[in-house]
């Protein structure tokens, strides 16, 4: 039994990995696409021409199709929209606001359009804009999260939009167990970040990995929420100084300081102590380093057993 999503894809296994700032480069989207999954480039906040060079690469790398992630807040969130379109890129997944400015542009050039939502309300209001799925994020995740969880956001969306358009769950899942899980509440794939980090062909520093592999059930936490924008990464000593700062009466200018430039720290340079070491809170049961061909076999295999249902 194919989901649909396969078939609006043109994709094997109904399994999107997750785009992680600075991390999901060509390497790691190309590596899911040829397992037969779908691969998604990071935007972040990346220039552009960042991103078309690895655009360009995971082209040669797959014939499959792979997607790009563009984060809304990112001020080259436009030049990024046009680029996806001059590139051929088949499928565009959005983060962190409401694309409907490039809806138009980007269904003239036949790409696929499916935003990350935190709730009913902007499902509902992405599919009126013309959006082709979308991805039901709950706030498990690593990143910029939103408040419900994956269990009463998924079905809630479901049972909102997914007459209309299919419904990829996201957040808390990286095993077997998770995959059945969320199509039990309706979906019709799912989006794994956390448990990619480990993969071989993840470009991560080793530190990052091996971070994510000791982590434990409760080492994530949320920091960001007075800023308005919320970041689940693993407790460290920025962690620490993120929830002593946001608890005096810092400006929202202040505690955004102490962020600026920490994603690289640790995803470049590997300080896992100054870092923002971006994780979910399923950080917990990954642990083994595997290539991606492996990873999406065994959580396949497993949900296909839960499930009863075959996929390959
Ligand atoms: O975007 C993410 N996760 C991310 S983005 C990121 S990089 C970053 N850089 C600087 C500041 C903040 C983040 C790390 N992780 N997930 C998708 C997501 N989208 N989560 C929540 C939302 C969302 C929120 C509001 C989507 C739509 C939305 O709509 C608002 C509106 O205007 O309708």
């Amino acid at each position: 039994m194919k989901s649909r999503i396969c078939e609006l894809l043109n994709i094997e296994y109904p399994i999107f990995q997750g785009a992680m700032a600075r991390i999901s480069d060509a390497s790691l989207a190309a590596a899911v696409s040829e397992a037969g999954g779908l691969g998604i480039i990071a935007g972040g906040t990346a220039p552009v021409e960042a991103i078309r060079a690895e655009v360009r690469k995971a082209k040669e790398l797959t014939n499959k199709p792979f997607g790009v992630n563009i984060m809304l807040l990112s001020e080259f969130a436009d030049g990024m929209a046009q680029m996806v379109c001059e590139e051929g890129v088949k499928v565009v997944t959005t983060g962190a606001g409401a694309p409907g400015k490039y809806m138009e542009m980007w269904k003239s050039h036949g790409i696929k359009v499916i935003p990350v939502v935190p709730s009913v309300a902007i499902a509902k209001r992405m599919v009126r804009s013309g959006a082709d799925a979308v991805i039901a994020e709950g706030t498990e995740s690593g990143g910029h999260v939103g408040e419900l969880t994956t269990m009463v956001l998924v079905p809630q969306v479901v049972d909102a939009v997914a007459a209309e358009v299919p419904v990829i769950a996201a957040g808390g899942i990286g095993d077997g167990r998770g995959v059945a899980a969320a199509f039990m509440l309706g979906a019709d794939a799912v989006q794994v970040g956390t448990r990619f980090l480990t993969a071989f062909e993840c470009t991560v520093h080793q530190n990052y990995k091996q971070k994510v592999l000791n982590a434990k059930d409760i080492d994530t936490v949320v920091t960001g929420r007075r800023t308005g924008h919320p970041v689940r990464t693993l407790k460290n000593q920025l962690t620490r100084k993120f929830v002593a700062l946001e608890s005096t009466n810092a400006t929202v200018q202040e505690i955004e300081q102490l962020g600026v430039g920490a994603l690289s720290k640790a995803v470049v340079h590997g300080d896992m102590d100054n870092g923002s070491v971006m994780a979910g809170q399923i950080a917990a049961i990954v642990n083994k380093e595997q290539s991606c061909k492996d990873i999406i076999t065994s959580m396949l295999s497993e949900a296909e057993q839960l499930l009863h249902k075959d996929w390959r």
